[in-house]
This record gives structure tokens, C-alpha cells and sequence, in this order.
């Protein structure tokens, strides 16, 4: 409480509300070209998967096109983002990762 009752006034309480931070969602595309393997190994080392749940992203995004990495701040976000897209340019696969608000 910021706001304490001084002369001649009521006492009014005023609370500062916790300001939480917008969320972005990481997403992983598919496509034709990036080894399966290699996906998980993106999902295990930049997301902190282990090998059975990375498994299971990856699969939904090549059966559906599009898939959750994980949920970050915009920073956090926006670097996994630029990662995964470096580490799969370096290994020469097409691999493409975006972010959106939540
Ligand atoms: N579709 C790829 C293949 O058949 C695998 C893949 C999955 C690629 C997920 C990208 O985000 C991806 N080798």
C-alpha cells in the first residue's frame, strides 16, 4: 500500500498490480528436407526436452505442420527462435522456427 490516510482524508488503499509479462509461443515448421533425428536433437538441446517428449513434437509437426517448442518472454522467445534457426543453417537443413504472442 502506497497510500496512507493523512489530515482530513479518508483513508484510501491503492495496490500497485504485479505487471506479469506477455507470453510467446515458439513454433517449430515442417517440411521435407530436416532428418526426424535432427528435429529432436534441436527440441532436446534448445527446449530441454527429454528424448520421448521431442519425439512427440516433432511427430505432430510433421503430421500437422506447425507445433509448440515451448512458452517464453519475448527475449527468451527470440532467442531460442534465432538458435534453432543458426544450429539448422549450420547443419545445412531447411528447418524454420517462428514466434507468436500467446
Ligand atoms: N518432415 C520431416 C521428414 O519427413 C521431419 C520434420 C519434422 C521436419 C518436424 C521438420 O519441424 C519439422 N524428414
Amino acid at each position: 500500500d502506497r497510500d496512507g490516510p493523512t489530515k482530513g482524508e479518508v483513508a484510501t488503499k491503492t495496490r500497485a498490480k504485479t505487471q506479469r509479462p506477455s507470453l510467446y509461443k515458439v513454433l517449430l515448421l515442417n517440411d521435407d528436407y530436416t532428418p526426424m533425428d535432427f528435429v529432436v536433437l534441436v527440441l532436446e538441446r534448445f527446449f530441454g526436452k527429454s528424448r520421448e517428449d521431442a519425439t512427440q513434437v516433432m511427430l505432430h509437426v510433421h503430421q500437422k505442420g506447425v507445433g509448440i517448442c515451448g512458452v517464453y518472454t519475448f527475449e527468451v522467445a527470440e532467442t531460442k527462435v534465432a538458435q534453432v534457426i543458426e544450429f539448422a543453417r549450420q547443419h545445412q537443413h531447411p528447418l524454420q522456427c517462428t514466434m507468436e504472442k500467446e
